[in-house]
């Protein structure tokens, strides 16, 4: 059932009954290796002249099952699951660039991102370029000669600053250039990059797909041409997902489009509630209307989904006593599952980006970052209340 509506794929896309027993659930495969029938049979598989499965680091049924499934989410045609979602940024990005080629990517960027981008591909002779990918023109200006790939979040961790991603990929296409977006704040429920002519998604499943906060790993998302052209790149330095984890994320995927309606209704009133608050500089939320995106939120978006950032009236020092006082919320980064969780980007998330980039990109010593779950949104208010009047 790989059709339907999102609700129904994201119960059936990718999982079928097993067909050996019949069992709903898809097994967890846990061997590191397949027996051929014959040396013959097992020369056909390397050789990629009989599908088949061989070793669990180049393909596993599980794993499989996965791909299938955030693929039919996005819209996409294919896809691989991988270790996290570093493993999938740095396999896509490495996989579309080669020694003195250049990456343009926004600006605000998650910190792990960041620091793969401009220092450690940087030693293999890619240049990059980081720009607000939400100025157009900006972007345009920013393209050299030799750039393979530009590279977004939208919305950007943790500024929550939007990019057009149609007007991106139409700008990419007439240079030729690849456009990977990273979608994990939103999961494919509430965006999918690729009906905009996205060429690539990546994906850190840790978040939204898994829901649990009990995985990591990522995925990559695209046309069977380029999953295909990454894959010496994927398979050989070994950027595999592991089936148990696998396995946890179709789980958590079976309820993807019920957790979200749940995370985005509470924190678009959290939002609000948050940005009539007294004690409250500012709240930055696509669905909020003074997010200055408002319109492009509403027009590439299905919903504004789970995450925001605020700064509590006297900055760092108030809004460490937020994070101190919360007794719900978790005092933890990640985000997008279904605990509530409360971080300091500059000092967590995004420790490892210079100060100098961070306070460019906007990103304020000030700012909480703050992922809603879904408990009850009652018992949500009362605990960032109680924080704040600590503050
Ligand atoms: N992309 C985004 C937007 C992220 O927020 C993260 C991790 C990653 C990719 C990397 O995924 P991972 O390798 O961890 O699965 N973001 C984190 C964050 O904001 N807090 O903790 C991790």
């Amino acid at each position: 059932m790989d059709k339907g509506k999102f609700a129904t794929k994201a119960v059936h896309s990718g999982q079928h009954p097993d067909p050996s027993t019949g069992a709903v659930s898809v097994p967890i495969y846990a061997s590191s290796t397949f027996v051929f029938q014959n040396a013959e049979q097992g020369a056909a598989r390397f050789a990629g002249k009989e599908t088949g499965y061989i070793y669990s680091r180049l393909g596993n049924p599980t794993v499989r099952a996965l791909e299938e499934s955030i693929a039919a989410l996005e819209g996409a045609e294919d896809a691989r699951a991988s270790a996290s979602g570093m493993a999938a940024i740095s396999t896509a990005a490495m996989a579309i660039c080669k020694s003195s080629d250049h990456i343009l990517a926004g600006d605000a960027l998650y910190g792990g991102t960041h620091k793969v981008f401009t220092d450690i591909l940087k030693g293999y002779g890619v240049g990059c370029t980081l720009v607000d990918t939400s100025d157009l023109a900006a972007v345009e200006k920013a393209i050299k000669p030799n750039t393979k790939l530009i590279y977004i979040e939208t919305p950007s961790n943790p500024l929550m600053k939007l990019t057009d991603m149609k007007a991106i990929a139409k700008i990419a296409k007439a240079h030729g250039i690849t456009t990977v977006a990273d979608n994990t704040f939103m999961s494919p429920y509430l965006q999918r990059p690729i009906e905009h002519g996205v060429d690539v998604v990546v994906h850190s499943i840790t978040k939204s797909l898994s829901g649990h906060s009990d995985v990591v790993g990522g995925a990559i998302v695209g046309t069977k041409a380029f999953l295909k052209a990454m894959d010496p790149m994927y398979k050989n330095m070994g950027a595999t997902l592991g089936p148990f984890e696998a396995w946890l994320t179709l789980r958590g995927i079976k309820t993807l489009h019920v957790r979200m309606q749940r995370q985005t209704e509470s924190a678009e009133k959290i939002a609000k509630w948050l940005e009539d608050h007294p004690k409250v500089e500012w709240v930055k939320y696509p669905g909020l209307k003074s997010h200055p995106q408002h319109t492009l939120a509403k027009r590439q978006m299905d919903g504004f989904g789970s995450m925001m950032s605020f700064e509590v009236k006297g900055g760092v020092e108030a809004g460490r006593k937020v994070m101190n006082n919360v007794k719900l919320c978790g005092l933890a980064v990640s985000l997008g599952a279904v605990e509530t969780l409360i971080c300091h980007p500059p000092t967590m998330t995004h420790a490892v980006v210079p100060k100098e980039d961070r306070i460019k990109a906007g990103i304020s010593d000030g700012l909480v970052r703050f992922s809603v779950g879904i408990e009850d949104i009652d018992d949500i208010i009362a605990d960032l209340d109680q924080a704040l009047a600590k503050a």
